[in-house]
């Protein structure tokens, strides 16, 4: 794989499609055709916990090249695709268009996959590093040629071709050796994709989804983020300091500056989905929502944690009054979407200053349509300018999505019957600087 220019970084990203259900309201309202984007790694786990099973936020620098493969352990059989295929469109990077944009017009290549269980045969021996020979449980489909994944579904999967077939024996051979081990019974075919992915300038955050089932199979899961950091950032738990691989919160300690004279150095990131046009639930907040109608019927408590509902089941953002915050917003969802951090504005073009050098186009909310993206950074950082502590709720503004007098269910929120506005609650800074011993403001 070709280097955007010597020196860049290759990260490598094992991606599985995953059916699950997925828990979207602490009463337990569950989306039964669920289905996410995995990495390989954690696959296992989310099929074990529904806790776990979260939208794919995945991260590189400037001037990295992001090697991607695309497994589907998806099935057949569903409402909306039956014969299931599935693949990854990206937006905004560099890529080969024939082969790597996932959407499959024209003359370009396939860029789906069938879920590999279904179609691919199982290795009937173990393979150590250095075989060159694969022994399958069926070698029809093959011919020489063609490139095999051993390990589809597995962090170690890699991708030979095949130089010959012994259908008697029932093995391959492939033009190079195997680096990894793999086991008996693990899966080898042509059921993969491999999309290489360049991001050579400040992106920021970009969208990518399945578009086989396009806008339909999004609001099941089917999307991600791909966050561009600037050059020499490392990513990492904002609670235990170590390095991640993915997930929607993390710190980004880095000596360059993401927006020059806005965000200089490290800084607090929350990836954050608006996902609309759901079942059961119309709109979330990363798959998640805290109901109206599950909270206390007493106005003064509905959006409290004090309540006897506690905190929401939306993912909870906790920084210290004063860090540098950027949240990754994209609008997943048919329409319009509104997304608001109460007490913190941000900037429609956080790049752009006028001729004085001040920050131009602060706005306290953010209206966005199919696909949008922005990358949001609070004014004045966690608790705005006065750096004041405390919990600030998020939310949809749209009204028939969160009423915002709301002493009751709007009357179009009661009108739509049984779809009950999301809370999409809430932003809380940390009280006591115990809580998140491990922020450190650089590498
Ligand atoms: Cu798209």
């Amino acid at each position: 794989m070709r280097s955007v220019r010597s020196g860049a970084a290759l990260q490598t990203f094992n991606i599985v499609g995953i059916g699950v259900p997925i828990q979207i309201t602490k009463a337990g309202q569950t989306d039964l055709g669920g289905a996410l984007f995995a990495l390989a790694e954690d696959k296992d786990n989310m099929y074990a916990d529904m806790d776990l099973r979260e939208l794919l936020a995945i991260r590189g620098n400037i001037g990295d090249c992001l090697a991607v493969t695309y497994v589907s352990e998806l099935t057949d059989g569903g409402n909306e695709v039956p014969f299931s295929k599935s693949n990854i469109h990206i937006h905004h990077v560099q890529f080969d268009t024939q082969a790597s944009d996932g959407v499959i017009s024209g003359f370009s290549f396939e860029q789906s996959v069938r879920p590999y269980k279904i179609v691919d045969p199982q290795l009937t021996d173990a393979v150590n590093p250095g075989d060159t020979v694969l022994a399958l449980t069926n070698v029809t489909k093959f011919q020489p040629g063609v490139w095999i994944g051993i390990g589809l579904g597995t962090d170690g999967i890699e991708i030979r071709q095949i130089t010959s077939i012994n259908t008697l024996a029932s093995t391959v051979t492939i033009s190079q050796p195997v680096n990894n081990s793999h086991s008996i019974n693990e899966w080898a075919g042509t059921e993969f994709v491999q999309y290489p992915w360049l991001p050579h300038v400040e992106l920021d955050n970009v969208f990518f989804h399945d578009h086989v089932n396009g806008v339909h199979g999004w609001s099941h899961g089917m999307v991600g983020q791909l966050v561009i950091e600037p050059e020499g950032s490392t990513y990492h738990d904002p609670v235990t300091g170590a390095q991640i691989k993915s997930g929607a919160i993390a710190d980004i300690h880095t000596n360059n500056p993401l927006i020059p004279g806005v965000i200089d150095g490290s800084f607090r990131e929350f990836v954050l989905w608006t996902i609309n046009d759901h079942t059961p639930v119309e709109a979330t907040l990363n798959l998640r929502a805290e109901p109206w109608a599950d909270r206390s019927l007493d106005p003064a408590l509905r959006f409290s944690s004090n309540s006897p509902q506690g905190d929401p089941f939306t993912p909870i953002f906790r920084a210290y009054a004063g860090d540098p915050v950027v949240i990754r917003n994209i609008n997943v969802g048919q329409g319009t979407n509104v997304l608001r951090i109460e007490g913190h504005r941000t900037f429609w073009e956080p790049r752009f200053t006028n001729a004085l050098g001040i920050s131009s186009s602060p706005i306290d909310a953010i209206h966005s349509t199919v696909s949008e993206k922005y990358t949001l950074v609070l004014e004045g950082g966690a608790g705005g300018p006065n750096h004041i502590p405390g919990d600030y709720i998020y939310h949809d503004g749209e009204n028939r999505r969160f009423p915002k007098r709301g002493m009751g269910h709007s009357p179009r929120a009661t009108q739509r019957g049984g779809e009950p506005p999301a809370i999409t609650r809430s932003w809380q800074y940390s009280r006591s600087k115990s809580d998140l011993p491990h922020w450190r403001a650089a590498p």
